[in-house]
């Protein structure tokens, strides 16, 4: 699953053209280094980060599924917005990623009306204060009930088990020993019996490893989505895509799969 961040630069007239096309551009080029699912977003769920309008969510992020009607690619829409989910599914979205686990008021049934598939995420706390104390008793234990209680609610609601996929969330609320626990633990997520997805592509959790800035990261994200799959993650969720295929490629091919 290759990012694609749609956030206007500060110097824009308040319209989104330049957005727009340098995110298709991304968005292509991601496609041609491999991605076979594009998560395009319009918030950045970044910590401490300010929140957007739902309408300037929809500017950013509808212009941008318009543009890629040609791709053959899934599209999955990051957002928590019950009104962004169904405007970008009608767009040509055809599964959610929310980092909310569909607990936002409505999300659920939005979801439910869809036929589109849907990411399950754990987090602790808000993107505003949710590095600010981290605290668990037993991470996988909790991240486990959290998963399992919003499948639960999702299947309660009408989306069936097939759609669903979950993710513990890394760096969501979690210090760097409770990522490493959840990466090294990644296996307890997959037996809950849906795939499973790791988002930890250039996080800080591997600045605090290896010391190293946010776009100096590439080695360590790569490793890290390595780890992940080896562990039995189904999607990895990465910004360099091509390296990180290149990568999977050897994986694969020393497995005996394609
Ligand atoms: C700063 C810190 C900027 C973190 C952006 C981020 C995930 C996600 C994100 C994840 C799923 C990023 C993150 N992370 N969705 N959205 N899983 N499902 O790296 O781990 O883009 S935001």
């Amino acid at each position: 699953m290759g990012v694609v961040n749609v956030t206007p630069d500060s110097f824009s007239d308040g319209g989104h053209h330049a957005s727009t096309a340098s995110a298709i551009s991304h968005a292509r080029q991601l496609i041609a280094d491999g991605a076979d699912i594009l998560d395009i977003g319009g918030e950045s769920t970044r910590p401490g980060a300010a929140t957007v309008s739902t309408q300037e969510e929809l500017d950013r992020v509808l212009p941008v599924i318009a543009g890629l009607g040609d791709i053959s690619v899934p599209i999955s829409i990051d957002t928590y917005k019950p009104e962004v989910m169904r405007a970008a599914l009608a767009a040509g979205a055809c599964m959610v990623n929310d980092i909310n686990a569909l607990q936002e008021k409505g999300a659920l049934d939005m979801v439910a009306l869809s036929d589109a598939a849907v990411c399950l995420m754990h987090k602790q706390g808000t993107p505003k204060n949710m590095q600010q104390q981290p605290h668990y008793t037993d991470v996988i234990a909790e991240v486990s009930a959290f998963l399992r209680e919003r499948i639960a609610a999702a299947e309660v609601a009408g989306i069936a088990r097939d759609r669903i996929v979950i993710d513990p969330g890394f760096g969501f609320g979690k210090t760097l020993a409770h990522n490493l626990d959840l990466l090294r633990e990644l296996e307890t997520f997959c037996a809950l019996g849906m795939p499973v997805l790791a988002g930890l592509s250039r996080k800080s959790m591997l600045g605090a490893i290896t010391g190293r800035d946010v776009d100096e990261r590439v080695a360590a994200s790569v490793a890290a989505a390595l780890l992940a799959v080896q562990r039995g993650a189904a999607i990895v969720r990465v910004h360099d895509v091509r390296e990180t295929v290149d990568v999977l490629k050897i994986w694969n091919a020393v497995n005996g799969s394609e």
